[in-house]
């Protein structure tokens, strides 16, 4: 028996650790995925205009804050009793849409690729395992061309969405009544441009590289496959066939049902809170406790029906039926081009109903007054998964507030009753081939695109990890 610990593991973001243990034959019996960074938005939002939550919220990550935006102001529409204008729901879905394309770029060429492909002896390529390497000198040297190609492709998205969205990567335009931007004829006409530039890229190049990766590592359909459990909320307002463009669903056993959120609750059995386990989002709370016995990780542990799930690509194209092969490493890549292809596609048909000059009802913002009391519920999907927000008001501010975010679902830990969380399920069974590189868990923990950034990573000043942490209120 042995232990093999990766920490942190680059190429995603924020810090995240992963510790596997091996029987004889170097199979993973074991695996415990560590997130370590406490995130205190819940508790910080206490007391503020719920209106502000959109932007607060946001800060939580870089890379997916238009969905923290979209999911805060649902909310709080939601108290509200508030719908956005059709032409509000369209901007978001374009922003929203920037947003996935960028990310969904980011993660196969700069996060995911280079657990494959040997990059030029030089930083940033180096230092890196050298194990497993399959692509000739040829092919090696196209997908390093794209993954450079791919760094401007990410950044069009990204001045794409800023042209609705007012900036990137945290959108000053995504408010709670819609969003406060009024397109102009320049501004289509720009984002029409960009979303050639960036739709070609995506059924070209990003097309050919992940069908090549699919092909030189096909063993990969049957490594990390993990519980095979999926959900989603669905995303999407504007879908012109009516309904969301990736409609809300779980996949349980292979059998697609239906979603309700009043079974999803939290468990911190494992989890370094004190607050109690097992609670839907809407009546939790959330008390850190570092050190806590048998816990190991700053994430909590949400199950839907006591099961853990996954989140992501996979189960968005899955119930929509766009992409069911299979659950595995190289299917949720493959589910990942899948939908960028489908929501350029789609961006095209939302921006050709953009129209210019409108005020009144038609208005893509309305002002909506802030709500004095009452719940409301955000859920939206970030690029990596099912996001959801949960708020209460009480007068006129915000009394409590809980976030699950894609990562809480897939680098969840143990469960109070046992259950391993999808990424410690997708580690267990894998054959490392070397011991001292063991590129086999690093290519199932990328294949989910964790990102554990949301929040503070506590060291000392020396870079020490502080073992006896304890929060201290502002001013202590
Ligand atoms: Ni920090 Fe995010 C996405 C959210 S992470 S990137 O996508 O919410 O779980």
């Amino acid at each position: 028996m042995s232990t093999i610990v990766l920490d942190p593991i680059t190429r995603l973001e924020g810090h995240l650790k992963v510790s596997v243990t091996l029987d004889a034959n170097n199979i993973v019996t074991a695996a415990e995925s560590t997130g370590n960074l406490y995130r205190d938005f819940e508790n910080m939002l206490v007391g503020r205009v719920p209106k502000d939550a959109a932007f607060l919220t946001q800060r939580i990550c870089g890379v997916c804050p238009v969905s923290h935006a979209i999911a805060s102001s649902k909310a709080t529409e939601q108290v509200a009793g508030f719908k956005p204008s059709l032409q509000g729901l369209l901007l978001r879905d374009l922003i929203q849409g920037a947003n996935f394309i960028s990310s969904n770029v980011l993660h196969f060429y700069q996060l995911a690729l280079m657990d494959y492909v040997q990059g030029p002896q030089v930083h940033p390529w180096t230092p890196g395992y050298t194990q497993d390497f399959r692509f000739n000198a040829t092919d090696s040297q196209t997908l390093i061309n794209n993954y450079v190609a791919a760094l401007s492709i990410r950044r069009q998205a990204h001045e794409m969405g800023a042209i609705f969205g007012g900036k990137l990567p945290h959108v000053g335009n995504v408010v709670p009544g819609g969003v406060t931007a009024k397109p102009t004829a320049t501004d289509i006409t720009n984002f029409r441009n960009y979303l050639n530039t960036i739709t070609s890229f995506i059924k070209t190049t990003y097309a050919a590289d992940v069908n090549k990766l699919a092909a030189a590592y096909n063993d990969y359909y049957t490594v990390g496959t993990g519980y095979g459990n999926l959900l989603s909320y669905g995303v999407f307002d504007t879908n012109t066939s009516g309904g969301l463009l990736f409609p809300a669903g779980t996949v349980t056993n292979g059998t697609v049902g239906s979603f309700t959120q009043t079974n999803i609750k939290e468990y911190v059995g494992h989890s370094w809170y004190s607050s109690p386990s097992g609670i839907n989002p809407a009546s939790e709370t959330t008390t850190p406790n570092f050190g806590k016995a048998g816990a190991y990780t700053w994430l909590k542990a949400p199950r839907y029906n006591g099961a853990a799930y996954e989140a992501g690509s996979l189960a968005r194209t899955w119930i929509s039926g766009d992409y069911r092969r299979g659950v595995s490493v190289m299917d949720r890549h493959l589910a990942r081009y899948t939908e960028t292809n489908k929501i350029a596609t789609n961006m095209l048909t939302w921006l050709n109903q953009v129209v210019v000059g409108l005020s009144g009802a038609g208005s893509t913002s309305l002002g909506i007054a802030t709500p004095v009391s009452g719940s409301g519920i955000g859920l939206t999907e970030a690029p990596r998964g099912a996001l959801g927000h949960w708020l209460t008001v009480a007068n006129s501010a915000i009394s409590k507030y809980q976030i699950i975010t894609p990562t809480c679902w897939n680098a969840s830990p143990m469960d109070d009753t046992g259950n391993v969380g999808p990424i410690e399920k997708a580690l267990i069974g894998t054959h490392v081939v070397n011991t001292a590189q063991p590129v086999e868990l690093l290519r199932i923990v990328h294949s989910f695109d964790p990102c554990t950034g949301c929040s503070v990573h506590v060291m000392s000043p020396e870079g020490v990890e502080m073992s006896n942490f304890v929060v201290q209120p502002i001013g202590a």
